[in-house]
């Protein structure tokens, strides 16, 4: 057994709730969720049980991606409210025993940017240095790939300078240059700026990203033109990441997660080991991306989902961290679809239970738990039949993309029906009336239709409700060190119906039988369990869990052995 990751930490023992901020309450009826909205939501918040809240990008932007386009990391965009709102919620945060992740762009900047709107002026402008640049007399600049770019080209031609500039993701978003150390200083700046105010920590965003080879060579050809692993391999990367620790992190108790596209496990933990000191824990996209083509936009594979591959990344993930470093785990957030519909079965029949399975593996697993808004009510994909519902950058880029190669666009939008970032954008529901009650105003982006029977209001008043169910797996989880920090142990491998695990902490031993399908299947419990433990948790109230090792579809169960006699 080992101590560093028995080490307590009040982000190893939170859970994080993730705030859409456009998509979460809208305050002054303009259709844009706002900072008063997420204010007059704080006892709502609060009622979850959640500890940490991971706010997305709130500073002033042109809003190309959504906030993720920063023009102005010392504001808030004026859309969103004031820095006095920030102030209140904060404080109204604080005050609820809650803490607050902001989330950090520093791969790349807005266009508007001050920086940039310098920068692009002339090579010996001052500011010029803090971007990547290629001068056109050397000729076309060797590929790099561009997440949103209608030719999925990330460097852009800039007049006034005779030389492209670096954009891992859009137009509009340049890629700074970290090879400056004024760019880095100013990053601290800004970190050391949001902590001095209070915040608890920072989601970093593509912070893999961050550092270029540039002599911009070649992509090598092991890469397997995969784009993001390579980005993901720069020279510097931990030498910039041990520099932020050391200037900014160590100087508070605020917590990092790093957004790690591109990082594979065999180095995970080159990032969060303790000793290192550089993050305190990450996201990888192995378990979002399985499913999906190989070497393709986002489409789903029939064929590519087994039971068995998902027990396997999770357990693989699971064991990086057994002796040193700490997990995170998520199943959706702003970027993916919801997980019902991804993971579960958004089928009026299956879309409560399958909901509420997902949360208890979530909050069951032996690493921090990320819940993405709307997930604690089991809200589904909205499924867009036209691209014209649309505001995501990314699908409407890869729709152009397809068009301009005359690829089949009804295919595209079929899958993005599965896999578009759009389908947990739609807003919060809050109740049956107007708008979900997110707006008085017109919605920025569509409502889902079902609406009407997903909401916050009914699910208060329903003690089965998926709400309900979500607080009662989040007291249970915070009650039990064994849930936490208790060691995680696959059951039954090969099983293609059923994930099932024990966790164990001392003398507490519980399993955790998860269903995984739409029918009634039969599970073999261990010796230890065989009839006997006491159920703790089950989200089939009427059923009950019978002791026959019949699951019901979906089921999920959790059960305590009786204590161990020493
Ligand atoms: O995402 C980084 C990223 O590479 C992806 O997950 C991306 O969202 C896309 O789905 C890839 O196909 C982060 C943010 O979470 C995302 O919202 C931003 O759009 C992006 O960085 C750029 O800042
Ligand atoms: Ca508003």
């Amino acid at each position: 057994m080992s101590i560093e990751h028995r080490q307590k930490k009040w982000w190893k023992e939170g859970i994080v709730y993730q705030i859409y901020p456009r998509s979460f309450k809208d305050s002054n009826g303009d259709g844009i969720g706002d900072l008063q909205g997420i204010i007059s939501k704080l006892d709502y918040i609060s009622s979850l049980g959640i500890d940490i809240v991971w706010l997305n990008p709130i500073y002033t932007s042109p809003n190309d991606d959504n906030g993720y386009d920063i023009s102005d990391y010392y504001s808030i965009m004026p859309e969103f409210g004031t820095m006095q709102d920030f102030d209140v919620l904060l404080n109204g945060l604080h005050q609820r025993n809650i803490k607050l992740l902001m989330d950090m762009v520093v791969n790349h900047t807005s266009d508007e940017h001050f920086w940039f709107q310098e920068a692009r002026k002339s090579r010996t402008n001052p500011y010029y240095n803090y971007y990547h640049w290629w001068p056109a007399e050397n000729g076309a600049p060797p590929k790099r790939f561009s997440f949103f770019d209608e030719v999925s080209n990330a460097w852009k031609f800039n007049e006034a300078t005779n030389s492209y500039y670096l954009h891992y993701f859009s137009v509009k978003q340049p890629d700074l240059n970290w090879e400056n150390t004024e760019v880095r200083q100013e990053v601290y700046k800004i970190m050391k700026f949001w902590l001095d105010k209070g915040v608890d920590g920072f989601r970093l965003d593509v912070i893999s990203f961050i550092s270029k080879d540039i002599s911009f060579p070649e992509i090598p050809i092991h890469y397997n033109n995969d784009f993001s692993r390579y980005y993901a391999d720069g020279p510097y990367l931990h030498k910039y990441l041990q520099e932020m620790n050391r200037e900014v992190f160590s100087k508070y108790d605020g917590m990092s997660v790093g957004e790690c596209v591109g990082v594979q496990s065999d180095n995970a933990l080159s990032f969060v080991d303790a000793d290192i000191k550089e993050l305190d824990m990450f996201f990888h996209f192995d378990s979002v991306n399985y499913g999906y083509t190989k070497n393709e936009f986002k489409r789903p594979d029939k064929n590519g989902w087994k039971l068995g591959g998902f027990k396997e990344i999770f357990t693989k993930w699971n064991d990086v961290f057994a002796e040193k470093g700490w997990g995170s785990i998520y199943l959706g957030n702003h970027d993916q679809p919801r997980m019902v519909s991804r993971w579960g079965n958004d089928a009026p029949e299956y879309r409560e239970v399958s909901s509420k399975l997902l949360l208890t593996f979530l909050l069951s697993m032996r690493a921090t738990p990320y819940i993405y808004q709307g997930d604690e009510i089991g809200m589904a994909n909205i499924k867009f039949d036209s691209i014209d519902d649309y505001r995501d950058i990314e699908s409407i880029n890869m729709y152009a993309q397809i068009k301009k190669q005359g690829g089949d666009l009804k295919e595209f939008l079929e899958s993005q029906k599965i896999t578009a970032r759009d389908n947990a954008r739609t807003p919060l529901q809050w109740n049956a009336e107007l708008n979900a009650g997110f707006t008085r105003g017109v919605p920025w982006i569509k409502i889902n239709a079902d609406a009407p029977y997903v909401n916050v209001a009914d699910q208060e008043k329903d003690e089965n409700s998926v709400l309900n169910y979500f607080r009662r797996m989040v007291l249970l989880r915070n009650q039990s060190p064994a849930l936490i920090y208790g060691d995680y142990e696959l059951i039954d491998k090969e099983n293609e119906q059923v994930y099932a695990y024990t966790r164990m902490w001392n003398n507490e031993k519980l399993i955790v039988v998860l269903n995984f399908t739409n029918e009634v299947v039969q599970f073999s419990m261990p010796a230890d369990f065989l009839h006997r433990g006491t159920i703790i948790m089950n989200n089939y109230n009427q059923v009950g869990f019978n002791y026959h090792n019949i699951l019901e579809p979906y089921q999920a169960v959790i059960l305590q052995k009786p204590a161990i006699n020493i």
